[in-house]
């Protein structure tokens, strides 16, 4: 087995894509529009937990985020020049329906008209996220996605988004990163709703599993010509150290990180240990109802995971060192593309699905003021996504069905909790003054679409 450094980079110039091979940026309604308090949008979870002392650096919020619920045209202007085919959104579940059921905001339904006639007015393809973490909190009051009506309620919103902008939006996903805001919001507590209890994940996980199948349901009977796929966050997962707990830490980790949702809504089946602590919670039919069929499947993958056991965690797993000899991004993330070319070609042989890249992206680390201006020549990001386009060409060569790709992310914008700290962006946002400018990676990204840059 190769090694990744023993893998020859692929020559300047041997870009080998199809035309028809599509191009694309993604966002996140919570990290980029702001407006949090406006037009009738109702609070969300992530609304509450950056209220929570000492969760998110230096307090931050969305609450204003990168404005693009004022400044999508020039968002769109900026897709636009950088020749993107598609632009990824998530639809705002709470600036549509401020309580999560109910009463609609009309004030909300009109901004995404406005989004979604710009870009099509842009020639970019609009692709909607139903769901990219921003639960109403008056839902989270009922139990969230710990109580199991949470797939009625999720049906709901996405007949009335699938209403709404079907006419126009032909791309749907149901979720985004399905593990990681379960994982993270109910098991870790590391983001909202901040719970770790063991029943409530694995309600979580299952419900959040019959959500997407009812989803998936809704969107084809509202939009027949829709395509429906859904989103998953999928980075290998690797013992930290040869120890056997280690080793067995990671097995858990990886049925969590990688298979709790990919596995039953496309198998059919929970992977082997999931499936024993979920049983409670199953009723008849219930596999069914998840295990509907999608035209494609969404990877969003940055690097693998080193995982090690801890007993004081909730499953006993948890994120471990990484080996001293791997480079490693802005925010500390392994550069590994070999790991990327491993991922899209074990997903085709597992999922036997066309493959959607909907997320791949580098973070930097970046302090108020001045230093900022470092960002701009991002050399280190633009290493690691041409590094990511040769491995995801090398996959498709080996055989592996990816017809798109979309960087993450469009602009620098709030992540999570590390608030406005961690960028990444191939557009530098200065959060103060809302300046938007391209940065070297947003340059290079233009010409690799055009078909001018090396990789
Ligand atoms: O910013 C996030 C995004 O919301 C989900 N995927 C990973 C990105 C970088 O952490």
């Amino acid at each position: 087995m190769p090694r990744p450094a023993d893998k020859p980079p692929l020559a300047a110039g041997s870009f080998d894509f199809p035309s028809d091979f599509l191009w694309g940026a993604s966002t996140s309604a919570y990290q980029i529009e702001g407006a949090a308090a406006e037009d009738g949008r109702g609070p969300s979870i992530w609304d509450s937990f950056c209220k929570m002392k000492g969760r998110v650096n230096h307090g931050h919020n969305g609450d204003v985020a990168c404005d693009h619920y004022h400044r999508y045209g020039e968002d769109i202007e900026l897709m636009k020049d950088l020749g993107l085919g598609a632009y990824r959104f998530s639809l705002s579940w709470p600036r549509l329906l401020p309580a999560g059921k109910g009463p609609v905001n009309p004030a909300g339904l009109d901004f995404y008209d406005r989004l979604i006639d710009g870009l099509l007015d842009a020639g970019i393809e609009p692709w909607a996220t139903l769901y990219h973490w921003d639960l109403p909190q008056g839902l989270d009051d009922l139990g969230g996605w710990t109580n199991r009506d949470s797939a009625g309620w999720f049906a709901d919103y996405a007949l009335l988004c699938a209403k709404r902008y079907g006419d126009r939006v032909r791309r749907w996903a149901t979720f985004n990163e399905f593990s990681v805001f379960t994982l993270f919001g109910y098991a870790f507590g590391w983001g909202a709703p901040s719970v770790s209890d063991r029943a409530a994940h694995l309600k979580a996980i299952h419900h959040v599993n019959l959500a997407h199948g009812a989803a998936v349901d809704v969107l084809r009977a509202t939009v027949p010509r829709a395509l429906v796929g859904a989103i998953h966050s999928v980075q290998p997962c690797r013992p930290a150290s040869p120890a056997p707990e280690d080793i067995a830490a990671t097995s858990l980790f990886n049925e969590h990180w990688n298979l709790a949702f990919p596995d039953p809504q496309i198998l059919g089946h929970y992977p082997p240990q999931i499936a024993q602590a979920i049983e409670p919670y199953l009723q008849a039919g219930d596999m069914a109802r998840i295990c509907r069929p999608i035209d494609w499947f969404g990877v969003n993958h940055y690097a693998p995971i080193y995982g090690k056991a801890d007993p004081d965690m909730l499953w006993g797993f948890v994120f471990g060192a990484l080996p001293e000899t791997l480079p490693r991004s802005g925010v500390g993330w392994p550069v590994d593309p070999v790991a990327f070319e491993e991922t899209l070609s074990g997903l085709t042989d597992r999922y036997h699905l066309p493959i959607y890249v909907t997320e791949n992206g580098y973070g930097t680390q970046s302090a108020d003021g001045p230093r900022e201006r470092d960002e701009l020549d991002d050399r280190g990001r633009v290493a690691y996504l041409a590094g990511s386009v040769a491995a995801m060409q090398r996959a498709r060569q080996a055989g592996a069905d990816v017809r798109g790709y979309f960087v993450w992310s469009l602009l620098d914008n709030f992540e999570w909790g590390a608030g406005y700290d961690d960028r990444f962006g191939i557009v530098f946002v200065d959060f103060a003054t809302q300046e938007r400018i391209l940065k070297a990676s947003a340059r290079w990204y233009r010409d690799l679409i055009r078909g001018k840059a090396g990789i």
